[in-house]
């Protein structure tokens, strides 16, 4: 079975992560230095998020440079010792790919910029003005129009995220011929593979408005999986934010040659007004939550395999958004730990979740770093939305929240600097952190540490049949994992309220495999849960 099924996969933000030379910003060699807690927790691939040359604007995710590392985050020496030292503790490095765009530093870029003649014009999306202005109504995911005009030339040039993130122009065979030359000087380095940045976009035709899933996407996808990936053993997970589970074989079933999985964003899309932006907020509509899991588990066809996460560093943080950030949070951390990692598919973990790492609410937009954030708290306050309801969905929606520096200790600035962090470490992390997980015997950091054990131990979870129970109760969250005549039954009181209820008649042969309050036995026809209450049992 390939490596990539049985693996539990952590993303981290190198930027919050780890410092090591004192100034407030994380780095490679910070990353090195902690190796030893992700091998302790037990994973065996780390998702990095992009450690390139970049101008930062979009912090990473616009880079200037592929295959140069952000002297911030160190050199790639340091890159090289990071890909080795992971190794020796069967750790696999999966880097970002992030080809929709570059920077608008890049030299391609700078090149294309020079003028129609130039042979990296075409490497970029340029338009003539329509009518004296943007060629289309296409929109910036990160706020106004996503065409910006170039005095120079006369001409626009297209940018789905921000001005400073131009998009490449795939349909050109020599932007297609430099990435593939880049992604296999990544691969010849060993890495384990890439998480590739909104690959649902490469296919756009931006005259006739499609930007996800055009028609050339998955020619494109097999080209690079041929040309690069493909010759070697390793992963790769698609972010593809519209996919559903009749197009995601499209892009994951083996015999496609394209990618081994995508992230689906399904489930993180529920608390947001249909058809509106996820600054809209909508309470969790739970019984659709459930009918969600239940689709993504059972009618992907057998061949291709899923991704499963709750958090990333573009999400809130799940205890605060779903679950109890105040006297609950532990237990709601430890239900949406077991009620994820017992599911089908490869689990990720984002930096801190571990722990059960919530939200840090800001007042003032000064205290903002995201540029996705601080752009529509000016475009909404100049729609004339006022300061109290944009903040609100900043403070449930914002990027920034999965971004405060990992929390190690209860030491200023949570271990995280010893200088001036770039983001401000959430105050919580005197009480919440690596090292009071540690010493706690029933933490969240132990919960995870087990559950990536009985996934290690337990063909079922990785192969078993999935059967969700009492699909349309109000608080419990139950389904059923079978292999080979044994059966596990996972129970979630999700919800901050007691719960009793009868889900099964007697069984007498079972046992608890798993408790989120250490009970050792429970009664299915009498359950009585505390609020966050989660359990598995099993029978064969
Ligand atoms: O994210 C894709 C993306 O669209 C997100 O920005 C997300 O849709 C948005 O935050 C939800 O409001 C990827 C990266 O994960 C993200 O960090 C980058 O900002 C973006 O692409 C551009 O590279
Ligand atoms: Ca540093």
């Amino acid at each position: 079975m390939a490596w990539w099924k049985n693996a539990v996969m952590y993303q981290i933000y190198p930027r919050s992560f780890q410092d090591s030379n004192g100034d407030g910003i994380g780095d490679i060699p910070g990353i090195i230095s902690r190796l030893d807690h992700l091998q302790k927790l037990g994973v065996t691939g780390i998702w990095l998020s992009p450690v390139y040359q970049s101008p930062n604007d979009d912090n990473g995710y616009d880079i200037s440079d592929y295959r140069a590392i952000h002297p911030d985050f160190g050199t790639m020496n340091d890159m090289d010792k990071l890909i080795d030292e992971a190794k020796k503790r069967d750790i696999r490095i999966i880097m970002d790919l992030v080809v929709n765009h570059t920077s608008d530093e890049h030299q391609w870029f700078e090149e294309s910029l020079k003028g129609k003649e130039n042979k990296y014009r075409d490497h970029y999306i340029w338009r003539d003005p329509v009518n004296g202005k943007e060629p289309n109504e296409l929109v910036s995911v990160f706020s106004g129009s996503a065409w910006e005009f170039d005095e120079a030339s006369g001409q626009y040039y297209l940018h789905l995220f921000s001005k400073k993130q131009p998009d490449l122009n795939w349909e050109n065979p020599k932007v297609r011929e430099d990435i593939y030359e880049m992604m296999n000087f990544w691969l010849d380095k060993g890495i384990g593979g890439f998480r590739m940045d909104v690959i649902d976009l490469i296919g756009k035709l931006p005259d006739q408005m499609i930007t996800g899933n055009g028609p050339k996407l998955h020619d494109y996808l097999k080209e690079m999986h041929r040309e690069t990936f493909g010759n070697y053993d390793v992963m790769t997970v698609g972010e593809t934010w519209g996919v559903t589970p009749a197009t995601a074989p499209l892009f994951a079933s083996p015999e496609r040659k394209e990618l081994s999985m995508v992230f689906q964003f399904e489930h993180l899309t529920l608390d947001e007004e249909p058809g509106t932006t996820k600054w809209d907020l909508l309470d969790l509509d739970f019984l659709k939550l459930k009918q969600v899991f239940k689709k993504w588990q059972t009618e992907l066809p057998e061949d291709t395999w899923n991704s499963l996460f709750w958090n990333n560093h573009d999400t809130p943080r799940i205890v605060s958004r779903w679950g109890n950030d105040g006297k609950h949070r532990e237990s709601s951390a430890k239900m949406f730990a077991i009620l994820l990692h017992l599911m089908k598919g490869t689990p990720y973990i984002f930096q801190g979740e571990e722990i059960g790492m919530v939200n840090r609410p800001i007042s003032d937009i000064s205290q903002a770093e995201d540029i996705e954030t601080i752009n529509i708290y000016h475009e909404r306050m100049a729609k004339g939305h006022t300061h109290d309801d944009v903040m609100r969905s900043i403070n449930a929606k914002g990027r920034d929240n999965a971004r405060t520096p990992m929390q190690w200790d209860g030491s200023r600035h949570g271990g995280f600097t010893t200088g001036e962090p770039w983001l401000e470490v959430n105050p919580n992390h005197k009480d919440l952190n690596v090292a009071g997980n540690l010493d706690q015997s029933d933490s969240v950091f132990y919960t995870y540490q087990q559950l990536i054990q009985l996934r290690k131990d337990n063909q079922l979870v990785i192969k078993g049949d999935f059967n969700m129970l009492l699909e349309d109760h109000p608080q419990l969250f139950i389904y059923e994992r079978a292999y080979e005549g044994e059966v596990w039954t996972v129970v979630a009181n999700f919800s901050d309220e007691p719960c009793e209820a009868a889900i099964h008649g007697k069984e007498e042969d079972q046992t608890v495999v798993l408790s989120s309050t250490n009970k050792n036995s429970y009664d299915l026809t009498e359950l009585k849960l505390e609020p966050f209450e989660t359990f598995v049992v099993k029978r064969k």
